[in-house]
């Protein structure tokens, strides 16, 4: 992944460098990344359509949040793009939750199930759980060693007999010996090779059939870029596939089109493979690859204040809205932390919490801090329905929320006077904005650019 890396950081490198961004600049950048998109054997079709979704949102941006650059909007732009070709933000869930879980390994010669499943039980037996190892491959000379080696080597449960011949025998034989011996988790790693694929995939679909698994884990090699699709599509014919695993990341320069590839099989791609040792295994969450590709701090940065500003933008709506709560107040509060005295919610709003943020001296200043911070732990501190509902905050429960937050009840009054008052201020400031109509509205939005 090298190679993509050191191509994206070029262009975040040519996007800050430039003194605006203009047609010819857009067009320029733009052209860079599906050189490097391509490269890394993305398909073609998709690299246009994710750099045209990049320029038409680019160009439709009418206002930029306040804060942000036409340059820092660019970069999170190719940020969100790329993590939506990888699958979005949700990280794979990993956790075993049934046991004992069954999981198959299938994938073709070569592409790493073997060492996968060492990497996957060292995985699982540092989060505590008792892993089984069957090796089912008749094929590969040496296959059944090298399983045991590696069960050895991370002290996980191993069975293989290649006396009883057939895959099928092994496989059942297998799945008994690792229930006896209370494995939670049980790996079976199949072949890779037959004479023809037909008798491969033959022989997987009766190992599936004998061992029903609680999950088919494809692995897949990255240096076949792309056409790990076709692969995925070859088994599926046969068996479900239920998840992929890319292994080799680390020696390929088309990581990403195997990534894009795996992602659009419909299959979740829970971890990925970056090196030989069995240490080399990684949730896959494509949020932090993408930051990771596109060079990590500056990016994250960046985000954290893209989604502190979309925070603000939300509490601006449910105040719009005539939505006051406490719920309201404590995500307010947690945008104004994150984005200081830029906050348009504290331009919105002189008075309150922090009076005259402007007039203050550095004490005072220091002590609206304080407050913050302490207001923010006593929200934290209810529940969601105390936060929805204020009305419903006793004497006990207020005692509860000061024990929960390492305040005093009188720190808890205080907070609730406050938002008593700012509710009613809320109000009041909602008819002036209704009065002033949309003038006042579009005065407000264009702060800050
Ligand atoms: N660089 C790198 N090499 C890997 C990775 N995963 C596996 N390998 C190497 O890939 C080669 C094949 O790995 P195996 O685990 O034997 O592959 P297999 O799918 O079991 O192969 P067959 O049993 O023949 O089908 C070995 O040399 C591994 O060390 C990885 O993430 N990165
Ligand atoms: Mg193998």
């Amino acid at each position: 992944m090298r190679d993509l890396m050191d191509a994206l950081g070029g262009i975040i490198s040519r996007i800050r460098g430039s003194t605006v961004i203009d047609e010819e600049t857009l067009r320029g950048i733009l052209r860079d990344l599906q050189r490097a998109l391509i490269r890394a054997d993305v398909d073609v079709k998709l690299v246009y359509d994710l750099t045209k979704g990049i320029e038409q949102e680019f160009k439709e941006a009418k206002e930029l949040p306040p804060g942000l650059t036409a340059k820092d909007y660019l970069i999170y732009l190719l940020y969100r793009r790329l993590t939506d070709l990888l699958g979005g933000d949700k990280e794979p869930d990993v956790e075993i939750k049934v046991k004992p879980y069954v999981i198959m390994l299938v994938g073709v010669e070569g592409s790493g199930k073997t060492t996968t499943a060492g990497k996957l039980a060292l995985f699982y037996i540092k989060r505590g759980l008792r892993v089984g190892l069957i090796e089912t491959d008749t094929i590969r000379p040496g296959a059944f060693d090298q399983l045991r080696q590696l069960a050895e080597r991370v002290k996980a449960m191993f069975y293989g007999d290649p006396s009883l011949g057939d895959a099928i025998s092994i496989a059942r034989a297998g799945l008994e010996r690792m229930r006896s011996g209370k494995a939670d988790l049980i790996i079976v790693d199949t072949a890779g090779r037959h004479r023809n694929e037909e008798e491969l995939l033959r022989e997987v679909k009766g190992i599936y059939d004998a061992v029903k698994p609680n999950e088919v884990m494809l692995i897949v090699d990255a240096t076949n870029g792309k056409q790990v699709g076709a692969q995925a599509e070859t088994f599926s014919r046969y068996i479900p596939i239920n998840s992929i695993f890319v292994t080799k990341l680390d020696s390929t320069a088309k990581g990403g089109g195997a990534l894009v590839s795996a992602v659009r099989t419909g299959a979740k791609i829970k971890f990925i493979g970056n090196g030989e040792d069995l240490e080399d295994i990684e949730v896959f969450n494509p949020r932090r690859f993408v930051s990771r590709l596109m060079g990590m701090g500056d990016v994250e940065a960046l985000l954290d204040r893209v989604k502190a500003i979309e925070e603000e933008e939300e509490v601006l709506e449910d105040i719009e809205s005539g939505k006051f709560t406490l719920l309201t107040l404590m995500k307010q509060l947690e945008a104004m932390g994150k984005l200081g005295p830029l906050s348009r919610i504290l331009q919105m709003l002189p008075i309150g919490l922090m009076p005259q943020l402007k007039g203050l001296s550095d004490e005072q200043l220091a002590n609206a801090q304080d407050r913050m911070r302490r207001w923010l732990s006593i929200l934290r501190s209810m529940t969601r329905e105390e936060l929805l509902n204020p009305n419903i905050i006793n004497a006990s429960r207020i005692r509860r929320i000061a024990k929960g937050s390492g305040t005093t009840p009188r720190d808890v009054r205080e907070l609730l006077r406050y938002y008593n008052e700012m509710s009613r201020m809320m109000s009041s400031i909602r008819k002036s904005q209704r009065r002033l109509g949309s003038l006042f509205k579009r005065l407000n939005l264009n702060q800050g650019q």
